[in-house]
């Protein structure tokens, strides 16, 4: 057999492995979801292959009108769900659809307000010297809010005296964004609303982890607290592709057009916007129920943790109102989350580490930080409640405070797992939710 033939064969060995191990796992990143059979079927479509510049009816490729018709079906069912004049189905990503927020509302190099990343920031959010997308790309100055880390949110007196003293020290803000990667509570949009009027800044809103929360509205409504954009990644609380989307007011509409192509894009991965199409009309449908079991399942886990010994932050205030819960778990016996995160995986248990607010002053970096992120969006889309977020802790407990074989843990996860294989949420619940469709 040839070496190509060999590395073909050995790449479908490591997607089924990579199935098989995923039905036995239990996935508390909180960045990721499993999405329903009706979007696999509709991102392996012909689609894929296809190009479609531009706007629909307006495209620059000829084979379009098909591929016109889902597209202005996306969009109006983004328009519907999100409560949004305007919405763009076009970014590839999250990160893609920040840039072309930036670009239809800021010149390059003009200043933004931002989460710093170990406040929960994005690294699309982030200044240049940290590489960060806003910085590096758009050349972006970028400075950060104020944190207030009892209350762990915004410190909205002392992040508006920040904005005053860059006015008077002649640094121009342009832009006010919110939004992030570790989001437990809803950001303070509409106290900000009067300074940005006072001094002509735009409010922008990074919706990536909690868009399925806002479709639902049970997180906070956005672009009716006083955003005038709003961006998401279309794949952690809501459940689809792995795509972006922009949504905002009438007015803004050809500046993000246009930002978007020729800006931003050339293709737009035509299938993920099949798929897009369908997620939205199925959270339509079911999105209440799901979103309302999240909401349960989040503090249920960080309680059920905290019962076990674990410090999950934020305990005054519930834990989270969001799908994710922050542990420290710089006290336990495995000391930083990377060594807590390399112990779970090989319990079938996969979460991500992450910094804490105070990592950086107690000399701790992203390699070895304080903390862990947990998400339960894609168990809750499984079928689980509340008591199987008692078990879930119950197994990390057993990893990581009680230092069990992971062996024997990962066997009794795979088997707790057994039970919950399908995708609920959905019009398809019967097709088995890590089943890989091979073709040949
Ligand atoms: N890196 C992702 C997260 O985990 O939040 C977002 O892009």
């Amino acid at each position: 057999m040839s070496d190509h033939k060999e590395l073909y064969d050995k790449v479908f060995g490591l997607l089924e492995q990579h199935d098989d191990w995923m039905h036995k796992t239990i996935n508390l990143i909180a960045s990721e979801n499993i999405s329903s059979p009706a979007v696999r079927s509709a991102i392996v479509s012909d689609f894929r292959e296809r190009y479609a510049e531009g706007w629909p009816g307006e495209r620059v490729y000829a084979g379009c009108k098909y591929i016109d018709e889902v597209e202005f079906i996306c969009m109006d069912l983004a328009k519907k769900l999100f409560r949004a004049e305007f919405a763009d189905v076009r970014p590839v990503s999250g990160v893609v659809a920040n840039l072309i927020m930036y670009t239809a509302f800021m010149k390059p190099t003009e200043r933004m307000m931002a989460l710093s990343i170990a406040h929960g920031g994005h690294i699309s959010h982030a200044r240049g010297t940290l590489g960060g997308t806003a910085g590096a790309v758009r050349g972006h100055k970028v400075q950060n809010y104020v944190f207030d880390e009892e209350a762990f949110n915004i410190d909205v007196d002392a992040s508006i005296k920040r904005i005053r003293s860059l006015f008077n020290d002649g640094k121009e803000v342009k832009f006010l964004l919110f939004g992030g990667s570790v989001f437990l509570f809803p950001h303070p949009v509409k106290e900000f609303r009067e300074v940005a009027d006072e001094y002509g800044m735009h409010i922008g809103y990074d919706s990536a982890h909690v868009s399925g929360l806002i479709a639902a509205n049970k997180f906070q409504d956005p672009l009716r607290e006083g955003a005038e954009v709003m961006t998401a990644s279309t794949h952690k609380t809501m459940p689809g592709p792995q795509h972006g989307i922009v949504l905002s007011k009438e007015e803004y509409a050809d500046a993000i057009k246009r930002a978007a192509f020729p800006g931003l894009l050339s293709n737009h991965h035509l299938h993920n916007v099949a798929g897009l199409a369908v997620t939205l009309a199925e959270m339509i449908e079911f999105g209440d129920a799901y979103i309302s079991q999240i909401l349960k399942n989040a503090p249920a886990l960080g309680q059920a943790l905290h019962e076990r010994g674990w410090h999950v932050i934020a305990e005054d205030k519930g834990f989270t109102r969001s799908h994710q819960i922050l542990v420290d778990v710089s006290e336990t016996p495995l000391k930083d989350g990377c060594r807590v995160e390399e112990e779970l995986e090989k319990a079938n248990i996969i979460i991500n580490r992450n910094l804490l607010p105070w990592d950086k002053k107690r000399g701790r970096d992203y390699l070895a930080p304080g903390g862990i992120r947990l998400g339960v969006s894609e168990m809750t889309r499984l079928g689980m409640k509340e008591s199987e977020m008692d078990a879930i802790a119950e197994f990390m407990t057993r990893v990581v405070m009680k230092g069990e074989s992971v062996e024997k843990v990962a066997a009794d996860v795979a088997d707790f797992r057994k039970d919950y294989q399908q995708v609920h949420y959905a019009y398809d619940t019967e097709t088995p939710a890590y089943k890989h469709l091979r073709f040949l």
